[in-house]
């Protein structure tokens, strides 16, 4: 009996599962520049892997430490503690990228399946009660060629329509010729109505609402104002396909192609239109590229679809921008400024209000193209795009980036999640350096 009495009681015990880390001991790993009018400090470091982090309501950052569960990290200013302090929301090896908060409820995503837990922002807490599985059997009927990651994004309820989590899903292997096509299961994004009664194992994925098909890997997800769904996608590696249409020159591990993009969908509208993948890509760097130029469709499974087939917009969805090769970026952000009542600005420079911000997790290749870093899109929020056009190779800038760009993917940071807080901070997560940092224009004392 000792032992469970002392268990429970440790769980009452804040001490026993926070930890503070004071903000003038940290220092980036591997320090990343800076562009200028940016700062950038580690709030904490020696976490296990943290991916995808959320705000809630109560201004505690939590954080997917993937590989082990959910944890809040929360500012705090005593005589024990001058900065941030980590306590554990949730402890579960599955959990290893994807997180929301929506009505009371925290979202959380491991390979197959997407939990749901009652959460309380003012204990920081999910309670004692077991999750409800919300989707389950992620990749569905159609084998193993999923990827372990998945994005979640709430949908607020409107006028018309119920509260949606939409999840995306890649997949694992980069030759999966069924991809194009909703039934495959994977390459694509649906949602899942949150109001109807959620069946007691969790909707079945394949049963969920397909929002877009071949997207590759739609990591980075978020809603604008205009009521649309940005997708940052990875695009493929054409070192591991063997069409002859592709360019010899261009088929090794580091080439400059194709284009990861930025592409949308009108939620107002949802049609499940096709993206792309398995069939076709955008260019990048048109050098060896024939008389293509930078944000042109091209085919490179001859055997699906051809060039004028993936050119034409009524069979495949152009992107909106294109990204360099290999960026492989993971989250986008829209910046609001100051969104809290009674907070001071201590945030990034407030003429960058509407445009969108993207984490770049950079090549896995050594030696790496496509950069490590996180970027700003200049962004036109009267017609909801970017400002400018898919053919442009200049349609974003680096604000901080790894520091040595030939030791990457080794020792360099790899930004994952992004947040911004009320005050306009911009929170950045590092899954291989195990690190969050905050980014704020030239502010000069932490607030
Ligand atoms: C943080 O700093 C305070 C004041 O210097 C000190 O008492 C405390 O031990 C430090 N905490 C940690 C976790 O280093
Ligand atoms: C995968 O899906 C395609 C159709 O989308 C189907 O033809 C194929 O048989 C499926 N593969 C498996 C292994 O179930
Ligand atoms: C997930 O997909 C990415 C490509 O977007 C790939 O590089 C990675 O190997 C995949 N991981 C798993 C575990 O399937
Ligand atoms: C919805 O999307 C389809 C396909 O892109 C388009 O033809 C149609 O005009 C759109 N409808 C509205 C109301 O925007
Ligand atoms: C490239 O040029 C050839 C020959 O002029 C033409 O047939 C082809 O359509 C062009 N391709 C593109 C993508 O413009
Ligand atoms: C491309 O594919 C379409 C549809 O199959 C076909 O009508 C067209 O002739 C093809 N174009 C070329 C240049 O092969
Ligand atoms: C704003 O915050 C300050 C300091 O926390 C507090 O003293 C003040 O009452 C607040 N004002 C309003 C309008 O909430
Ligand atoms: C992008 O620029 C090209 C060339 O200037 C132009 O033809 C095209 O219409 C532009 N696209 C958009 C979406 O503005
Ligand atoms: C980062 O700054 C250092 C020092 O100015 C410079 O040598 C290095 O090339 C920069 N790295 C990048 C990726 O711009
Ligand atoms: C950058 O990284 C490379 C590869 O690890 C290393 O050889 C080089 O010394 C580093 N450069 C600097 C300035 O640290
Ligand atoms: C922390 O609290 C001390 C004492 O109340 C105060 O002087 C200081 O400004 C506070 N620091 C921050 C960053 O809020
Ligand atoms: C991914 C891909 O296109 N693989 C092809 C490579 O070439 C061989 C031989 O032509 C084909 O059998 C593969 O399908």
């Amino acid at each position: 009996m000792l032992p469970l009495l002392l268990l429970v009681f440790a769980a009452h015990f804040d001490a026993v599962f926070s930890q503070c880390q004071n903000l003038s001991s940290l220092e980036f790993a591997y320090a990343p520049n800076l562009s200028s009018g940016v700062t950038g400090q580690v709030i904490f470091n020696n976490l296990v892997h943290p991916r995808g982090m959320k705000f809630d309501d109560a201004s505690n950052l939590l954080v997917v430490e993937a590989g082990f569960g959910v944890v809040a990290l929360t500012l705090k200013n005593t005589s024990h503690c001058q900065g941030w302090e980590r306590s554990v929301v949730v402890q579960n090896s599955g959990y290893n990228h994807g997180i929301e908060i929506g009505n009371g409820m925290l979202y959380v995503s491991a390979r197959g399946t997407v939990d749901a837990y009652k959460y309380d922002s003012r204990s920081i807490s999910v309670g004692s009660s077991n999750p409800t599985t919300i989707v389950n059997e992620l990749g569905g009927w159609n084998g193993t060629d999923y990827n372990n990651t998945h994005t979640l994004v709430y949908q607020p309820p409107s006028d018309t329509d119920p509260a949606f989590l939409i999840v995306s899903i890649g997949p694992a292997s980069e030759g999966n010729l069924y991809a194009g096509q909703a039934s495959s299961g994977v390459s694509q994004i649906r949602r899942f109505a949150l109001n109807a009664p959620i069946p007691t194992f969790g909707h079945n994925w394949m049963d969920g609402e397909v929002i877009a098909v071949g997207v590759r890997n739609g990591v980075g997800l978020t809603i604008d104002s205009g009521n649309n769904l940005w997708i940052a996608e990875n695009s493929v590696d054409l070192s591991l396909w063997n069409d002859t249409h592709i360019p010899v020159s261009l088929a090794s591990p580091i080439n400059n192609n194709p284009a990861d993009e930025l592409n949308v969908v009108d939620l107002d509208n949802i049609t499940g239109g096709f993206y792309g993948y398995p069939s076709c890509a955008t260019v990048w760097d048109p050098t060896g590229f024939g008389n293509f130029t930078t944000g042109e469709q091209f085919a490179f499974t001859y055997t699906l679809l051809n060039d004028t087939s993936c050119q034409s917009p009524d069979i495949n969805t152009p992107p909106m921008l294109t990204f360099q090769a290999h960026a492989s970026p993971l989250d986008i952000k829209f910046y609001n400024g100051v969104t809290g009542n009674n907070v001071s600005f201590v945030g990034l420079n407030l003429s960058w209000v509407g445009n969108g911000f993207v984490s770049f997790h950079g090549s896995s290749s050594t030696p790496s193209i496509g950069d490590p870093a996180l970027v700003k899109i200049p962004w036109n929020t009267s017609t909801h795009a970017p400002v400018a056009n898919v053919t442009s190779q200049t349609g974003y800038t680096y604000l901080i980036q790894a520091g040595n760009l030939t030791a990457c993917p080794g020792p360099c940071i790899r930004p994952v999640g992004l947040q911004f807080d009320m005050e306009g901070r911009l929170f950045v997560s590092s899954d291989a350096t195990g690190e969050v940092c905050v980014s704020r224009f030239s502010w000069k004392s932490f607030g």
